[in-house]
């Protein structure tokens, strides 16, 4: 039963003029509380005042641990061009169909109601409310992430937010956990390039990053990634501009976002996949699950699939935005993970963090819930529970009742695993080869020279031991990227030393450190 049979219950006699208490109960006074003689004390039996203050007490739930700040919006996935040779999921079932989406764009490391024009990776995630159940394509700005390893996100996080003694961002931790972890130069090389601060969310492609597997109808798989090109064309803010914003319109994103859907400019943008079969998976000169590569346009050439418009702003931002939940194990029959050791991470986190935030049954909220199929499980009760709980159908499985039954045809790809069980160590899987062809063949002259300015203006903040085993890193890439950061570097801290300066706060990761070793 979807969650909208509630509402449809709703016998709404109460005229929508009157003004009540949670309840439904109609108030003769909200202006004044309730109190024994004009100067008070206040009553307890004042229960108009109670119910108000009491809900005002808990109106905040826990925000996103990452990707709090964020807008979103609504529309629909058309396909334009068919891929059922790889891909038997419905919502690409044929030429035409289309399927209600809903996105979330948003930033990573800053808290709720940080800025929008900082230099961070955008997150870009897509729900397809598809007839199979929903898909959530959970993406970024970019193709690729800082780590290949999914053990290493809690940490790596860490060091993008808040120093645990001084609460300040902390150029120390950030720059110390990057330069510890050389796989993530192909990432931060991309985020202090001018695509690290879009502007707006509007005028930036969105990726699914991690390798996927697509099956057909007759069981056969291939490796896939997504890719959504703007139809706005990519547009980006030059530093200045971005810094400007952050004080004088830090909602910057969200509005650009509301108000272009708002005047009937609706944003588009261009669906693709890349195919790789699973014998040029074997052959590839690199591991086609690391999350820090790219697959090459030329050896793997986009597929044009469809294209999805933002045509709907949210009625209500906390419903339909705060509360919208990714989750990348969100797949249907025809899309599969691929053993990417990063998505196989996501796989559990996301619901996970979503039980703690929204609550054991947050997929009944209604922008939450498959509402394009019918729910049919065991699964029953909990908090919060918001539809019929299905009503008086058997709870348990197997059962000789009428009851939902598990279809074989809509069964998981085989697949064979020989290895031995352990933990691998990745951190030296090939971490410069790409990031150079970044650096030399991708970006011109001009970017280049912005990638070193934007660069060591942060690391600058770093303390020097830090500073030197990034450059080192950089050199390993190419001698002219470290050279020309080194460069900046030294003519930052000629003037630091010179003007005595104490930046940010240093001390506070180090300080750390020594009160752990008293
Ligand atoms: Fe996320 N990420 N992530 N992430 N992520 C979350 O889920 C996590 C990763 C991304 O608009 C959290 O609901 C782990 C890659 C987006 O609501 C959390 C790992 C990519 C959003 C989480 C990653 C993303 C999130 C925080 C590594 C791009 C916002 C709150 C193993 C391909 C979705 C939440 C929205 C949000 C975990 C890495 C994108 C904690 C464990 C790679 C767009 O579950």
């Amino acid at each position: 039963m979807d969650v909208l049979c509630i509402e449809k219950l709703c016998q709404r006699s109460q005229r929508p003029d009157v003004l009540t208490t949670g309840a439904g109960v109609p108030i003769g006074d909200k202006l004044n509380v309730m109190t024994a003689g004009p100067r008070g004390p206040l009553l307890v039996q004042d229960v108009v005042f109670t119910d108000e203050m009491a809900h005002f007490d808990r109106e905040r739930i826990p925000e996103r641990v990452v990707h709090a700040k964020g807008a979103g919006a609504f529309g629909y996935f058309e396909v334009t061009h068919d891929i059922t040779r790889y891909c038997k999921a419905k919502v690409f079932e044929h030429v035409g169909k289309t399927t209600p989406i809903a996105v979330r764009f948003s930033t990573v490391a800053g808290e709720a109601g940080s800025a929008d024009t900082v230099r961070d990776p955008r997150g870009f995630a897509v729900k397809f409310y598809t007839d199979e159940g929903n898909w959530d394509l959970t993406g970024n700005n970019t193709p690729i992430f800082f780590i290949r390893d999914a053990m290493l996100f809690p940490s790596f996080i860490h060091s993008q937010k808040r120093n645990p003694q001084t609460h300040l961002k902390d150029p120390d931790m950030v720059w110390d956990f990057w330069s510890l972890r050389p796989e993530s130069l192909h990432q931060v090389s991309f985020l202090f390039s001018d695509r690290g601060i879009p502007d707006g969310h509007r005028h930036m492609n969105g990726y699914g990053s991690h390798t996927f597997k697509l099956v057909n109808a007759e069981g056969k798989p291939v490796y896939c990634k997504f890719h959504y090109k703007t139809n706005q064309g990519i547009k980006n803010l030059p530093v200045e501009k971005a810094t400007q914003l952050a004080s004088t319109d830090p909602d910057y994103g969200i509005r650009d976002l509301y108000n272009a859907i708002a005047d009937g400019n609706f944003p588009s943008w261009t669906f693709y996949i890349q195919v790789m079969t699973f014998e040029q998976a074997e052959n590839w000169k690199w591991n086609p699950f690391d999350l820090t590569k790219v697959w090459s346009h030329k050896d793997f050439p986009l597929i044009p699939v469809g294209r999805f418009v933002l045509n709907r702003n949210p009625v209500n931002y906390f419903t339909e935005v705060e509360q919208l939940a990714f989750d990348p194990s969100n797949m249907p029959p025809g899309i599969e993970p691929s053993p990417d050791k990063m998505l196989q991470g996501r796989l559990f986190s996301y619901p996970d963090t979503h039980r703690h935030r929204l609550g054991a049954n947050y997929l009944q909220l209604p922008v939450n819930c498959p509402f394009r199929t019918r729910v049919g499980n065991y699964q029953r009760d909990g908090p919060m529970c918001l539809n019929d709980n299905q009503g008086g159908a058997p709870n348990y499985y197997p059962n000789s009742f009428s009851a939902p039954e598990h279809q074989a045809h809509f069964m998981e790809s085989k697949f064979g695993v020989s290895a031995d069980v352990g933990r691998y160590n990745s951190a030296d899987d090939d971490n410069v080869t790409q990031v150079r062809t970044f650096f030399t063949q991708v970006l011109n002259e001009n970017e280049r020279e912005r990638l070193c300015q934007n660069m060591a203006g942060h690391l600058k903040d770093a303390q020097l031991f830090i500073q030197k085993r990034m450059v080192q890193n950089l050199m390993a890439v190419h001698s002219d990227y470290g050279t020309r950061v080194q460069k900046l570097l030294d003519k930052y801290n000629a003037e630091a030393k010179k003007n005595a300066v104490h930046v940010y706060s240093r001390g506070g990761a180090s300080a750390v450190a020594a009160a752990s070793k008293m």
